[in-house]
């Protein structure tokens, strides 16, 4: 099967919710050597932006879509086992990284996660729906280089805004570099409120870093 057939058998596995076959297709994309992270952004993530249209226009309703987020999670889970896990001792930097509080939304956030592991990141993951205090204080805790935050709703990206300010009331802005992002986020927003670094995807993310700290 041709990495393209691959790619629209793993969008249509989300789209039909069908978690045995994404979980098939993510097995046969290792055996075919498929890079797991191509197979994310191409395959699953595009199946997962076309669940996003039809949620949009009433032909997807919430128990599909979490169904769908299943069978997402479950390929992502079975591709992460074949990236390479990075061994240096000396990590590139610390991050702390969340889902704003009142937001759910964590599939992007673990993606972006996972790949700065592993790139020779020391990632700390705080889940969803975490709340601004937790990031700081996980900040303060870990001494983080980086704080990254996932919004993925217009009314928890104020959140990320929060998070700069409470960031700066607790002495640490100076100290670290916040990365932004999610569906709702753009660079502009990143601009508006004074975060270091937007990116639209986790590759993005990871290349941003690995400028900053590599
Ligand atoms: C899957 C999904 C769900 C799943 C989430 C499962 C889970 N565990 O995450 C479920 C079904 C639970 C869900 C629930 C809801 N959802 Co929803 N959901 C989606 C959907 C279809 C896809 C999101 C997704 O996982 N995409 C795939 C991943 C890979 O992409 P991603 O998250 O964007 O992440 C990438 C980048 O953004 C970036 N990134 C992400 N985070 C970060 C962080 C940093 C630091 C960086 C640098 C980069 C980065 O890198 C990632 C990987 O490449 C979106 C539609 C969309 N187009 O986004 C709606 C969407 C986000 N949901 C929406 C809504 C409204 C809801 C609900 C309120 C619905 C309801 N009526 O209850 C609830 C929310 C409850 C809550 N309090 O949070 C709206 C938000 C509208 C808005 N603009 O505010 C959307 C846009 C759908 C829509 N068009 O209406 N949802």
């Amino acid at each position: 099967m041709s990495r393209e057939e691959l790619f629209e058998k793993a969008a249509q596995s989300i789209v039909d919710a069908n978690k045995d076959a994404a979980v098939e297709i993510a097995k046969k994309a290792i055996e075919e050597g498929i890079d797991p992270v191509d197979m994310i952004n191409n395959g699953f993530s595009e199946g997962m932006s076309r669940c996003g249209e039809l949620f949009d226009t009433g032909e997807m309703f919430l128990p599909e879509l979490i169904v769908a987020s299943d069978a997402m999670v479950a390929a992502i889970n079975v591709l992460e086992q074949a990236m390479p896990v990075d061994s240096r001792t000396e990590k590139l930097g610390v991050a702390v990284i969340g889902t704003i509080e009142g937001d759910v939304h964590d599939i992007g956030k673990g993606i972006v996660a996972t790949m700065l592991r592993v790139y020779g990141f020391e990632v700390h993951d705080l889940g969803r729906d975490v709340p601004i205090k937790a990031f700081v204080e996980k900040a303060k805790e870990v001494n983080a280089d980086i704080v990254g935050s996932s919004a993925l709703m217009t009314t928890t990206q104020v959140g990320q805004k929060a998070l700069e300010e409470a960031l700066k009331q607790a002495g640490l802005r100076d100290k670290v570099k916040t990365m932004v992002g999610g569906a709702v986020v753009t660079q502009r927003w990143a601009d508006k409120i004074g975060s270091d670094l937007y990116a639209e995807n986790a590759t993005e993310a990871v290349m941003k870093l690995k400028e900053l700290f590599g």
